[in-house]
Order: structure tokens, then sequence, then C-alpha cells
């Protein structure tokens, strides 16, 4: 197959001095940080869907960048061509995974018996590719949103009809899953939510959606699926209101239905943002909840109140997210995709690379301030004296359970009323941070 990329060679890594646009300046994927390279702290993953279907299309506009790769689009010439295509980006880039929807790699067509034939066509020559070069599939999923028939969600539409087409395409996406061996699977309910609850049965919609991940459950786990089921959390757009609303929302469903030994969360920065998190404080509740399961690496705009899934260019965003990956041990069936695209007036090819570049060596920078932050010390050290009063005498006591409220009572009154707590220091930590990443 030709070069589709011409002009654009294998990138290199250059260091923080080099001018070269085509180079690394982070992302040195063989350089040690906290006893291991860093290709295997950050395993990148491509998505399928922005990298190379997106065409910078708005609600406002057409698109911009020509995503055919030489071939004619809505054909099955043109999703072999994204295979090439995207095999040699990820190749040239040092990407070893990508995450994929059905319906980004080939065609819907009207009966589902033939979209299916096409996926088994399109994923023979993935698999061949996946062969020659080594690179891996991270996750695979169900786009359960676009088509009209989704309209009013997927597991959670009131028509059961819908709801067993949902269920055939998250088997296929699952046989899919397994053929090319990927380590998750993931639910992104876009459209899992409801618009008004005027017509809404919440109840009934939640206990559906989760009938068909217990399906699916059962399904992978029959069929050889060993890896892990995420659910991405994203409180709104497309619905007004969506049920795995944050990281805890979406913990607090899984115990309820019984399903949080077989699944995790999938965090993405952006959604965690338009809950009104921090992308820390979603990854922080999943890890603590021992669910810290993959992540969807990008970046929204503090000014735009929507999913605008740009690359991640915010050094102390990814410092505090690696910080919490470290802290986590790492992601053991996870890995970084770049859910993320070019902004519209950036449709050249180079800018796809460019994207890639600002986003591994963003994550690389944050990977390495992250490190510096816990080998510093001060944060952790801070954070243990804060609580030091719980470590003996009557704090030990309260941790140990073997205490009632009438003691506690009792010790209260006899101290009469308490110091203050000791200081928060909000401002010295701050300054703490400013100095490793800058210092
Ligand atoms: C949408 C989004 C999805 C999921 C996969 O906001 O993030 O692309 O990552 O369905
Ligand atoms: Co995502």
């Amino acid at each position: 197959m030709a070069e589709i990329f011409n002009g654009i060679g294998k990138i290199p890594y250059e260091g923080p001095k080099s001018k070269n646009p085509l180079a690394f300046k982070y992302y040195d994927a063989e350089k040690v940080v906290a006893g291991k390279p860093m290709r295997e702290h950050l395993p990148f993953a491509m998505a399928w869907w922005h990298n190379l279907c997106a065409g910078g299309a708005d609600m406002f506009g057409r698109e911009t960048a020509d995503k055919g790769f030489g071939a004619e689009k809505g054909t099955m010439e043109h999703a072999h061509a994204k295979v090439e295509a995207g095999f040699e980006f990820m190749q040239k880039l040092g990407i070893e995974y990508f995450c994929f929807h059905d319906v980004d790699i080939v065609p819907e067509a009207d009966d589902i018996n033939e979209t299916n034939r096409r996926l088994d066509e399109i994923t023979d020559h993935i698999l061949e590719k996946m062969n020659e070069t080594g690179i891996k599939c991270l996750w695979g999923t169900a786009n359960m949103f676009s088509n009209p028939r989704f309209m009013n969600g997927a597991g959670s539409s009131n028509s059961a009809d819908v709801f067993c087409f949902a269920a055939a395409q998250v088997k296929k996406a699952l046989d899919l899953t397994v053929k090319l061996g990927g380590k998750g699977y993931v639910f992104w309910g876009g459209r899992e939510g409801y618009e008004t609850l005027l017509n809404t049965d919440v109840k009934f919609e939640q206990e559906n959606i989760a009938r068909l991940m217990k399906l699916a459950v059962d399904y992978g786990r029959g069929i050889g699926f060993t890896g892990d089921f995420f659910i991405e959390p994203k409180p709104k757009e497309p619905m007004k209101h969506q049920y795995d609303f944050d990281a805890a929302t979406a913990i607090g469903f899984l115990r309820q239905y019984g399903l949080e030994k077989d699944f995790k969360m999938n965090i993405e920065a952006n959604h965690a943002t338009l809950a009104g998190h921090t992308f820390q404080h979603d990854l922080r509740i999943s890890a603590m909840n021992g669910m810290l399961g993959s992540i969807d690496a990008n970046t929204g705009d503090l000014l735009l109140g929507w999913d605008t899934d740009e690359f991640p260019y915010d050094v102390y965003d990814t410092t505090m997210c690696m910080y919490e990956v470290l802290k986590a041990g790492g992601l053991e069936n996870g890995g970084f995709n770049f859910d993320a695209k070019n902004r519209r007036p950036s449709y050249t090819d180079e800018d796809m690379f460019q994207g890639f570049i600002l986003g591994m060596d963003t994550f690389a920078l944050g990977l390495l301030k992250a490190a510096a932050l816990i080998e510093d010390g001060r944060i952790d050290g801070f954070i243990k004296e804060r609580y030091a009063s719980y470590e003996s005498g009557i704090g030990a006591k309260i941790r140990s359970g073997d205490v009632t409220l009438t003691e506690l009572a009792d010790y209260a009154a006899e101290m009469k009323t308490p110091a203050l707590p000791g200081s928060g220091r909000q401002e010295y930590l701050e300054s703490v941070v400013n100095s490793v990443l800058f210092g």
C-alpha cells in the first residue's frame, strides 16, 4: 500500500531544546521514570473516530479536513483506506494501541446482517495490520447514540425492539473486541439519560441499563473476554441529564446492581469538568474505590460549557492526573486514549500529527513532574501530618471503631473546647507545586 502521510516520517525524540515541529520534546519512549519506561507508564491510544473519521464539521459548518485517504467516503474501500492510514499514523508516532466504535470502522448498512459482514471483513484487515506492526487494541465499544433509533437511549430506550438492537450491537462489538484481543470494553451512555422527567421513568430506565450491562458481562465472559468493562461517566451532552453523571454516581450504580466486580471507570478529562469537577477529582474517586480503569485523554475549554475534546496541553492538569495514576500503581487494563480532535481550522495532515505530539508531550511532562512531586515528598508529608491526630489516643480509638458516641461526648466534655485544627496551608502547597513544576 502506498504511503498516505507523505513527507512525514517517524517522529523522533529530540529533547526540550528542539524547535522541530515534528519531534517530541518530552516523550522519550524508553526513558525510565519511577522505575519503568515512559511507554509503559503511558500506553497511548488513537481514537479511530476522531482521528480517522471526524473532518471538523460542527453545528455551523461542514468538514474542513479531508479524511478520504484517497477513497470515496461511505464505501468499504474507504473503510480499508482508514485502516492503512491509521496504522501508518500510529507507527510513525509510536502509538501502541487504538480504540474503536463499531460504526467507526465500517459504514453502517440498513440491515444489521450486512453491517456485521462488513465488520468481519474489516477486522480481518485490522488483525493483519496488528500482526504486522505489533499495535494492539485497547478497547472496543458499540456506538449506541448516533443512529436515530437511539434517540431515547439504548439500554434506557422506551422501545423493547431498540433494546434488542442495542443488545445485538453490544454482542457484535464484544465479539470484535475479543477477536482483536482488546483489553477493555467501554459503555459510554451518550443517550442513556433524559430530556424531561415528564416523559421518563428513571427507575425503570436505570434497571434496564443494568440489565443490558449484566447480559454483556455474561456473554463477554462466556466468549473468553478477560479484560475490564468500563463505564465512561459524563453528566450531559447530548442529553440534558445523563445517568452516568460522574465517577461517584457511576460507582454507586454499579454497586447497586452488582456489577462492581466486572466494571471500572474510563475517566475523560472533559467529562469530569462538565460535571463541575477537576479531572483529578474523578481520577481520585475512581482510584480510592479500586475502579480507576482507563483514561480518555483530552481537555475542555473553561470558557466553553461543552465537550470540545481538545488535545491536552495543560501540564498542571496532566501532572495531577499522573500523580493519581502513579499513586494508584498504574492502569492495569487501561491506557491513555486521545479522545481528542484538532480544532476545525487545523485541517492538514501535519495538524493530525501535531495534535498527538502535543498530547503525548504534555502527558510525558505530567509524568516527569508527578514523579518529581512524589519524590519531593512535601505534599505527601503534609497530608500525613494533617491527619496525625488519628494515629494515637482518642483518634486511634475512633479509627479502630472501638468507641461509643457517649465515650466521645464524655471526652469532649472533659476537654471543654478543642484547639483549632491545623492550617490547611493551601497557598503554601500550591507554591510547592509551582516550585516542582518550574524550579
Ligand atoms: C463522547 C465520548 C465517546 C466515548 C466512546 O463524549 O467521549 O467518544 O469515549 O463512546
Ligand atoms: Co471519551
